[in-house]
């Protein structure tokens, strides 16, 4: 059950029409390189605005949680912006705990602004350096545990931009 929603896509996450796309982003919500540049290029100045006034009302997104914001100019309507650990900057298990925390506070999220379709990047294994295969396990079986126990979201769509990550996520799902 939990599987049939869960899809799995090569490509550039800033092109999913879905209703909410996840970003990777740092605790700042300022923006950055990687998907979070991606995301914040497409997607105009109303996402950089929005993040502002999340800043400064809350002061930023700490490691695993997760805030929302227009989609502003991308296909998406919202983009959640979570962030997940750099790794090696404490303890493995803490880190593997923030990143399933990020899955899981942006799936929250979601269904708490009614979303039915979420696009997700890789969280952390690009410039914060979470290897790979283990963020990919973390982030299904988050996932899965996820939809098992709610019933509000139709479809989970993995957006892998590099190759590995895509044949990892291949074996696994
Ligand atoms: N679409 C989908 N995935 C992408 C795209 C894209 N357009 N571009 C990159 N990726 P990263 P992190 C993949 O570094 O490791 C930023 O500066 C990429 O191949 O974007 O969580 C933030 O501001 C990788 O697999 O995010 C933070 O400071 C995955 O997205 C920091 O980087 C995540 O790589 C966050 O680092």
């Amino acid at each position: 059950m939990a599987n049939s929603k869960i899809k799995l896509i090569q490509g550039d996450i800033t092109e999913q029409a879905v209703d909410a796309t996840v970003n990777a982003a740092n605790t700042s919500l300022l923006g950055g390189g990687g998907v979070d540049g991606a995301i914040h290029r497409a997607g105009g100045k109303a996402v950089l605005d929005d993040c502002i006034k999340i800043r400064d009302r809350q002061g930023g997104c700490k490691t695993g949680e997760a805030v929302i914001t227009t989609g502003g100019n991308l296909p998406a309507k919202y983009v959640i912006h979570t962030v997940g650990p750099v790794w090696n900057s404490g303890s493995a298990a803490k880190a593997e705990k923030q990143l399933a925390n990020a899955y899981r506070n942006s799936l929250r999220l979601a269904v708490e602004n009614n979303v039915k379709m979420i696009a997700f990047p890789n969280i952390s294994t690009g410039i914060y350096h979470f290897p790979k295969d283990k963020a990919a396990e973390i982030a299904i079986a988050t996932v899965k545990d996820f939809l098992a126990e709610n019933d509000s979201i139709e479809q989970v769509i993995f957006v892998c931009f590099d190759n590995e990550n895509y044949g990892l996520y291949e074996r696994l799902i």
